[in-house]
């Protein structure tokens, strides 16, 4: 699978959660993945900057996978967490980091167990762009080449890169429970310069940051924080980039 297969399946922008295996309990996750598919949402990530066991990773898969009828990919924060119960896993390189472990270590320890467990990878490039003030959990964990939010010209390098890798999809992060998402002027600039989808996610708290956000050109947009703040929330959300989809 591709996200652009998905793209063209839903024909538009989509939404999908991201899933915190260690931010709920398993009664809380069902309700809450049941919300987010009545609201709208296309797919599921489960993943985190947060360590957590492989059997609770299982668990919290499964019980997606038992609520509701969506795709459930993995976004996984090292060849720790993969589980077999998934449907597809980012296989992702962290592209603005000067270290090795995030750019393909951790992806070469994690490939045979892909092929084993029969998770179907959609390469991804991941780019980290720094927009708030407090440094965001992956800033805090990886030694980033850093990008800030007026820095355009690198941004685009790094997804002109990605692209002439063949990468399937490009991520530009703001991290989870950034100040403010990566800006619209940034996602017009690099929707304009590459071909492949391109997927927003980080510091998305309100519809009319989704709005803008989908407007500047993102195929897909990631909310993870508001789903367990403000979950009712998320429906102006997916409304605002639903209807955003609606006038392209
Ligand atoms: C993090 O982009 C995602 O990888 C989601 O971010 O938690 O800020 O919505 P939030």
């Amino acid at each position: 699978m591709t996200i652009n297969k998905l793209i063209q399946e839903k024909k538009g922008i989509l939404h999908f959660t991201l899933i915190d295996p260690d931010r709920q309990t398993q009664k809380e996750l069902e309700s809450r993945v049941k919300t987010c598919r009545h609201y709208g949402t296309d797919a599921f990530m489960v993943g985190g900057s947060s360590t957590f066991s492989q059997q609770l990773l299982d668990k919290t898969v499964k019980t997606i996978k038992k609520a509701v009828d969506l795709p459930v990919i993995l976004f996984p924060h090292s060849a720790a967490s993969l589980s077999k119960y998934a449907d597809y896993i980012f296989f992702m390189s962290l592209l603005n980091t000067d270290d090795p472990l995030f750019l393909i270590k951790e992806q070469v320890l994690a490939a045979p167990h892909i092929e084993k467990m029969s998770l179907c990878p959609i390469s991804m490039a991941y780019i980290v762009i720094s927009t708030s003030q407090q440094p965001t959990a992956i800033e805090r964990r990886v030694k980033l080449d850093i990008i800030r939010h007026e820095d355009t010209k690198k941004v685009l390098d790094y997804a002109l890169a990605a692209q002439y890798f063949g990468m399937s999809c490009v991520y530009l992060e703001a991290g989870s429970g950034a100040d403010r998402p990566v800006p619209a002027p940034m996602i017009k600039a690099v929707k304009n310069k590459i071909k492949v989808p391109l997927i927003i996610g980080g510091g998305i708290r309100n519809a009319e940051q989704a709005k803008n956000i989908a407007e500047a050109g993102a195929n897909v947009i990631v909310t993870g924080t508001i789903v367990e703040q403000n979950l009712p929330k998320l429906e102006s959300i997916i409304t605002a980039i639903k209807n955003a989809q609606s006038k392209e």
